[in-house]
This record gives structure tokens, C-alpha cells and sequence, in this order.
């Protein structure tokens, strides 16, 4: 017999892509596509005990790496200037941008980007827009550090930059938005930390019709921090850097070693109020029942309150409500229902805004999202499978 019972047991609308499951997912680091994505090789001709903000000119500095116009400073970390990383960074002043060509790989890949975004000024962001400007060839899209998020005086995003094959040359380049009538130089834009990675095409996983359920794929975490990575909005399955799930408001990429994770080393945590969330669509057969899983509960980020999580699928959906002490918790839910048209939404949605003590904003953690057809749908499924095999073993006896 050709055909284990692995196969007998698995979906039928699964087969054509058996091939796809052996196709290895593959993720590269940054380190080999960026030269000097933290700024610790400093320019060329600094000053050896230099007075940070350093203006660098064009003539006599070079950083390492990058290419740059108009205002930019070499800058330091300090007591009331912080920083994830260990110490370097770059202000961009008026008209001010840094960039860098890096070389895409042979293979069409989606490069997903995080960097840090900070503030050096005491009370900057309470005043001023410090916004930054990121650009590749194929988007470019504005971040802000309007609203601080977490206790510190910066912000790691997460951006979905494009994507690429065939060893194309791909201009990154970072932007300042300061406004030309705002001269107080303390609140120009800070860079800092950038990890490039690419992404291959998804796994098809076995037991889950929704790729990247898990959320393992997604922005790069810094690996010092303990603020997470902001996913800010972004309509589109395709183009966010959590992969195929769009981003309503604001939630926060958490990882397992600064966070209480579920499954795996990352989840969601919806942090910015009400209808915030995230979404993502599966193709599946109308009129047929499927089964969505899913675990929800909070971050151990000291986020106490009574979330509500609307889960939706399709045109249905659903309150859960949990109450957190902040402390790590999870449980798991589930849910039955009838798929209508294709495509099929499945979303999860954040009905409270919560604050931490510290007034950090935070709610919900999401993680562990399994869609599967539910069980009388897979008998039936079985079911046909056999009796095609029949047929093909009795073709192969009259022959
Ligand atoms: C470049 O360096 C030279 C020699 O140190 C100095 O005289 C000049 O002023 C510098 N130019 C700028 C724009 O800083
Ligand atoms: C740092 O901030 C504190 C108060 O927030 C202030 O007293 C101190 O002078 C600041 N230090 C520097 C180097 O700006
Ligand atoms: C992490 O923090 C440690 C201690 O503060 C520091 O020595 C190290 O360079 C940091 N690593 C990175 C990648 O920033
Ligand atoms: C980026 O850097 C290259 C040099 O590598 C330069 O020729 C180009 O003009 C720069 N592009 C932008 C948009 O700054
Ligand atoms: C610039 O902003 C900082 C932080 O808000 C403030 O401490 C400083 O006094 C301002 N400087 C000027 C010249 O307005
Ligand atoms: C920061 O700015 C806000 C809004 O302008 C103001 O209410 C607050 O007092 C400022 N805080 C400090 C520490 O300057
Ligand atoms: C879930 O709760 C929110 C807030 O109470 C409400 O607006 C929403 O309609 C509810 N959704 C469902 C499916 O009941
Ligand atoms: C929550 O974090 C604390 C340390 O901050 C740790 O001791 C505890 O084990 C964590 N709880 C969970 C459920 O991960
Ligand atoms: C949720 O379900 C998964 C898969 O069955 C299981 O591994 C996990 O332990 C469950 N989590 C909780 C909190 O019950
Ligand atoms: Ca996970």
C-alpha cells in the first residue's frame, strides 16, 4: 500500500499541497545584509572623546555603511538619553537622511525590518512630532513617536520593507520628518538597532489551515529589550511584517524570553484599545464547519484588568472576557462555526484599553490560532479519499 494512514487522515483540501510541505521555511539574519546596522563602528575622523550630538560633515566624515545628507549627529547614550543597544546611534536634523544598499538574496524573499526610534529630549514626544520616514524601493511609510507606548523614551517598530530576488540592489533609506519651523535640535529623531531579515514563503502546517497561527513569524526581537516591537496599522495581509495577519491600531510583537508566551517564542499583545487587533482570511469551503482554537491571556507584564476579545469568523463572532492580574496567564478557547464566501475573515479584537501602574499601555495577549475543518466535515473527507482509493484499486484489477 502505497498511501500511510497520515494521509488518509489529513484534509482532502490539504493534498495538492503535500509537495509545499517540504519545502523548508528559511529565515536569513541581518548581520550578513546590513553593514553596521547599530552604528557602533563610529565615522571616520571622529574626534576620540567627541561632545555627543556630533554633527558630522559630509566632507570629513564617512559612517561605516551608510551614506547620508543633509543634518545628521553621531550620538551617545546616557543617563537621560537612552537606548536598547549599547550606546551609538544617529540623530537626523533638518532635511537630514541616512541610507544603505544591501544585496537581496537569489531567491524572491519578504524582507521585514525593525529598527528603534528615540527621543533624546526630556518631554519631546509630549510636543513635538518626531517622525521618521522608512523607504525602499517598493514602500515607504511614516513612524511617529506621538504616543509613547512602553516606559522608555524609545519605540522598536516592526515594518514590512518588500520584496526582492535575484541579488537586486535595495536602497534603504531613513528620513527625517522634522518640521522646518521646529528648531529645538534635542527633539531631532534618533536611530538606532536595525535587524534586517528575510522571509521565505510560509510552511504549510499540518495540523492548521492558517499559516503563522503561532505568530513565530514576524519582526526580529532586540535581544535586550523588554519593550517588545510595535506593529502599527497596516490593512494588508501581504504587506505586514507579522506575516499574513493585517494590524488594526496598535499591537506590540512579544517575545518568550522578555514575555509570558504561550507557544513558541512569540505573541500578540493588543495594546492599543478598543478595536484594535489583528486579521487574517482563509479560503474554505462554504457551507462546511470548521473549528478555530486559540489561547488568550496576558503578556506577565503587569497588566491587570478585564479584557474583552472578540473573535470573529467569517460574519460570526464572539465575546470572550478574561480578568489578568498581570502576572502570565493563558486559556485556551474554541469555537465552531459554519464557513460562509470565501475568503473567510478570522480576527481578533480588543475591546478594552488598559494601562499598566507605570501607565504603559498594554491588554490582551493572543497566541496559539488553529483553524481546523471540524470533525464531522474531516470524516467525510476520509470518506472520500476511500472511496477514490477503491476505485483506483479496482481500475488496476480489471487491467
Ligand atoms: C574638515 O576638516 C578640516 C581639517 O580638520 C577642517 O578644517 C574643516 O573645517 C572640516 N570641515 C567641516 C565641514 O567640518
Ligand atoms: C538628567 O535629568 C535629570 C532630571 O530628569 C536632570 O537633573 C539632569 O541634569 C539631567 N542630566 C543631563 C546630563 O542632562
Ligand atoms: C546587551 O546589554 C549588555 C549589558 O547592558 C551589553 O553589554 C550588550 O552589548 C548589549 N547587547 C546588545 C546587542 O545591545
Ligand atoms: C543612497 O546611497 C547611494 C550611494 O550608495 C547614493 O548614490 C544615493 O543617492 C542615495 N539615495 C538616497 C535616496 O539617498
Ligand atoms: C528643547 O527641548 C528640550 C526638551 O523638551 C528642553 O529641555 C530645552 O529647553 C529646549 N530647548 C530650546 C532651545 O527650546
Ligand atoms: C511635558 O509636556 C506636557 C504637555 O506639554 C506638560 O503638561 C508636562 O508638564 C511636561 N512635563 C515635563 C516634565 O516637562
Ligand atoms: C463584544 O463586546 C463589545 C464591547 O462590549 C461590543 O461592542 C461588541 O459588539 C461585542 N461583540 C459581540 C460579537 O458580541
Ligand atoms: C512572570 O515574570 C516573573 C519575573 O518578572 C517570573 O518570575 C515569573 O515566572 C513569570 N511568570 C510566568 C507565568 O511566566
Ligand atoms: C492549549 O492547547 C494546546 C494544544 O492542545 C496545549 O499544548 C496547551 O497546553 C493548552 N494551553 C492551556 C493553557 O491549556
Ligand atoms: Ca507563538
Amino acid at each position: 500500500m502505497l498511501y500511510g494512514p497520515s494521509l488518509l487522515s489529513m484534509p482532502m483540501k490539504m493534498q495538492p499541497e503535500i509537495l509545499f510541505l517540504t519545502l523548508f521555511f528559511f529565515g536569513l539574519a541581518s548581520a550578513d545584509l546590513l553593514q553596521n546596522p547599530d552604528f557602533e563602528s563610529p565615522p571616520a575622523n571622529l574626534p576620540e572623546n567627541f561632545n555627543s550630538p556630533f554633527v558630522l560633515s559630509s566632507q570629513n566624515n564617512t559612517i561605516p555603511g551608510w551614506t547620508f545628507e543633509g543634518t545628521v549627529l553621531y550620538v551617545k547614550a546616557s543617563q537621560n538619553a537612552s537606548l536598547p543597544g549599547s550606546g551609538n546611534a544617529i540623530q537626523l536634523g533638518q532635511d537630514g537622511e541616512i541610507n544603505q544598499t544591501f544585496i537581496a538574496n537569489g531567491d524572491i524573499m519578504d524582507y521585514v525590518l525593525t529598527f528603534t526610534l528615540a527621543s533624546f529630549g526630556q518631554n519631546c514626544s509630549a510636543n513635538t512630532d518626531i517622525a521618521l520616514a522608512v523607504s525602499a524601493p517598493d514602500s515607504s511609510r511614516m513612524f511617529s513617536l506621538k504616543q509613547l507606548h512602553g516606559k522608555e523614551t524609545w519605540e522598536s517598530y516592526g515594518h514590512y520593507l518588500g520584496s526582492w530576488g535575484d541579488g537586486e540592489n535595495v536602497n534603504l533609506v531613513f528620513q527625517s520628518q522634522t518640521s522646518e519651523s521646529y528648531p529645538n535640535s534635542t527633539c531631532w529623531p534618533v536611530i538606532d538597532t536595525i535587524l534586517l531579515k528575510s522571509v521565505g514563503t510560509l510552511p504549510e502546517a499540518k495540523d492548521n489551515l492558517l499559516p503563522n497561527g503561532r505568530f513565530e513569524t514576524g519582526p526580529d526581537f532586540l535581544s535586550n529589550s523588554s519593550e517588545g516591537v510595535l506593529l502599527d496599522e497596516n490593512p494588508s495581509l501581504v504587506h505586514s511584517p507579522l506575516r499574513v495577519w493585517s494590524v488594526l491600531g496598535t499591537v506590540k510583537y512579544i517575545d518568550s524570553k522578555h514575555f509570558f508566551v504561550p507557544q513558541g517564542n512569540a505573541a500578540v499583545e493588543i495594546v492599543s484599545g478598543v478595536s484594535a487587533g489583528i486579521q487574517t482570511a482563509a479560503t474554505l469551503k462554504e457551507g462546511s464547519t470548521y473549528n478555530l482554537e486559540f489561547t488568550l491571556g496576558d503578556a506577565n507584564d503587569t497588566c491587570v484588568g478585564d479584557f474583552i476579545v472578540e473573535a470573529q469568523t467569517g460574519s460570526t463572532a464572539q465575546n470572550f472576557s478574561l480578568a489578568s492580574s498581570g502576572i502570565g496567564s493563558a486559556k485556551n478557547f474554541s469555537m465552531t462555526f459554519k464557513a460562509g464566501p470565501s475568503p473567510t475573515l478570522i480576527g481578533f479584537l480588543s475591546y478594552t484599553t488598559t494601562q499598566t501602574k507605570d501607565g504603559e499601555f498594554c491588554g490582551p495577549m493572543v497566541d496559539y490560532v488553529v483553524l481546523r475543518a471540524s470533525y464531522g466535515q474531516k470524516l467525510e473527507m476520509q470518506l472520500k479519499v476511500l472511496i477514490l482509493l477503491y476505485i483506483l484499486v479496482a481500475i488496476f484489477q480489471i487491467h
